[in-house]
Order: structure tokens, then C-alpha cells, then sequence
């Protein structure tokens, strides 16, 4: 059978994308077996053949109603899949799901039938959150860097903003790269309803937020934008972490400093 992509070079060049930054969190240790998920809206792409396409799986229901996700197409990497899976076979460990007109069940349509993330609801409520807002994101991250987890079990990075100053103070180019910050999100169950309620709401202010012991969930025109945002906020964690290794508080850009970057890159206060 032929698959979906063929002949879709868009279509396929967003697949190749995800499974490129798949790769990436496996090689970088941010995706322990099953670790992770990512999902990507690919409406834009889905011409009529598509949408004609039948429906390889039962229908499932969501566990909410999504009016804005109302005939959206997704790609979402497959539960239980692993991400260094999905980085070398896509379309094996993930596939194409058509929201149906209820806005509130799917199927999936291509290539293979493989149920989405058990995170499918906040990724989802996620989507209808930035369609509602009219926002351009396309793509949503989760995966667990090391660094940044760590630093969520102590307090004081819990507190609005003090991870968000503290990273960007690390390197110039982490404010750059990633200009709204850091959002914290307390600790919620894991696929729970008010974990993606919270994210949501923090979603708002910040297009990268932290769960608290457990790991980020970022948005972002596409996918390889929504990595590097969490790559620049890790890179810096990582240059912290290795300056209290040895044996003292790194000084951080000054006030100062920070300002004069801000201008000068034309970035919020
Ligand atoms: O999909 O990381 O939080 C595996 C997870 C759930
Ligand atoms: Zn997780």
C-alpha cells in the first residue's frame, strides 16, 4: 500500500522533521524508553484525496470537546512507542489521525494503525488552545532534559520567573532564542486533565513550560523551532550545573549586560 507521503513532499518534510528531533532527545538522553511525545498539526497540508481517505482504526473519543480542532489532521508519535524508534521508522511508530466533526473523537487515517501518545488530550487541548488565539504554532514538544528536570526539585527555581532570569543570564544568545522564558507548572499526574489545563494556562506567557519533576512541554511554529527553544534553555542549565561542579556560583550577565542585549536583539524586557 502506498503511503500517505507519497508524492506529499510537504507532508513528508514535516514527518522527516519530527523524526529528526526525535533522534536528537535520544541522543541527548531526554528520551528513556517511551519518554516523550510529540504531535504536529498538519491541516494545512490534508488536499481533498486525503480527506477522503477512510478511517483505519475504530473511532476514539478524546475525553473533551475541541471546537477549534474540528477537521484538523495531526501526526502524533504512537503510545508507548520509543522516540529512537520513531526518529528511524516514522511512520511505524507513529501516524496520521483525522479529528472527527463532534470535535470531541478521531480516527486514525495513514499509514499504519498506531494509537496516539497516551498524552493525546493535552496535546490536543494544547492545539485548539493556539487555534483559538489564532496563533501560527503548529508543533508541540514533550521530552524530559535531564538538566532542567533536575533543577525543578528545589524550590527556589519554582518561583515565577527565577529559572527564566537565572538561564538567560548563562549565555547572550539563551534570551535571544527564547525570549518568553521559562514556565513553571506544579506537579500534576502525568496525561491528567488539570496538567493540561495548567500548561494552557502558562501558555499564555511562555512558549516553553516546565512540569515540575518530570519534564518540558514546549510550543512552536514547527517542530524543529519548538527543540532548539528547549536546546538553548538546557544548553544554559547544563553551563550552570557545571560551574557549581566546580565549586562556585557563577556571576551570571549583569543587569546591565541583559539590558543592553535586549535592545540591541529587539527583545522583551
Ligand atoms: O509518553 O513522557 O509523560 C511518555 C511520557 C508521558
Ligand atoms: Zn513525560
Amino acid at each position: 500500500m502506498a503511503s500517505i507521503l507519497e508524492n506529499r513532499p510537504a507532508l513528508a518534510h514535516e514527518v522527516e522533521q519530527v523524526a529528526e528531533v526525535a533522534g536528537y532527545l535520544w541522543q541527548k538522553g531526554w528520551a528513556e524508553r517511551n519518554g516523550g511525545n510529540i504531535t504536529v498539526n498538519v491541516t494545512e497540508y490534508i488536499d481533498d484525496e486525503i480527506k477522503a481517505m477512510p478511517a483505519i482504526s475504530p473511532v476514539y473519543p478524546i475525553g473533551a470537546v475541541l471546537p477549534h480542532l474540528k477537521g484538523c489532521y495531526f501526526y502524533c508519535k504512537g503510545t508507548n512507542k520509543r522516540m529512537r524508534d520513531l526518529a528511524r521508522w516514522p511512520m511505524e511508530n507513529g501516524s496520521f489521525i483525522r479529528i472527527l466533526d463532534d470535535c470531541a473523537s478521531y480516527v486514525i487515517i495513514a499509514d499504519n494503525p498506531v494509537k496516539p501518545t497516551s498524552e493525546l488530550p493535552s496535546h490536543l487541548a494544547v492545539h485548539n488552545y493556539l487555534i483559538g488565539k489564532g496563533s501560527n504554532y503548529k508543533a508541540s514538544l514533550h521530552t524530559h532534559p535531564i538538566e532542567l528536570v533536575a533543577m525543578t526539585h528545589c524550590p527556589k527555581y519554582l518561583q515565577k520567573d527565577v529559572a527564566t532570569r537565572l538561564l538567560w543570564s548563562m549565555i547572550p544568545e539563551t534570551k535571544a532564542f527564547c525570549p518568553r522564558g521559562l514556565g513553571i507548572i506544579p506537579y500534576q499526574l502525568p496525561g491528567s486533565n488539570e496538567l493540561a489545563e495548567s500548561t494552557i494556562h502558562e501558555l499564555g506567557d511562555y512558549d516553553v513550560t516546565i512540569w515540575e519533576k518530570h519534564g518540558v512541554f514546549a510550543v512552536d511554529t514547527d517542530i524543529m523551532n519548538a527543540f532548539d527553544q528547549v536546546d538553548v534553555l538546557n544548553k544554559s542549565a547544563q553551563i550552570y550545573i557545571c560551574a557549581k561542579n566546580m565549586g562556585f556560583e557563577p556571576d551570571g550577565m549583569t543587569d546591565e549586560q541583559m539590558r543592553e542585549m535586549s535592545v540591541a536583539f529587539n527583545l522583551p524586557k
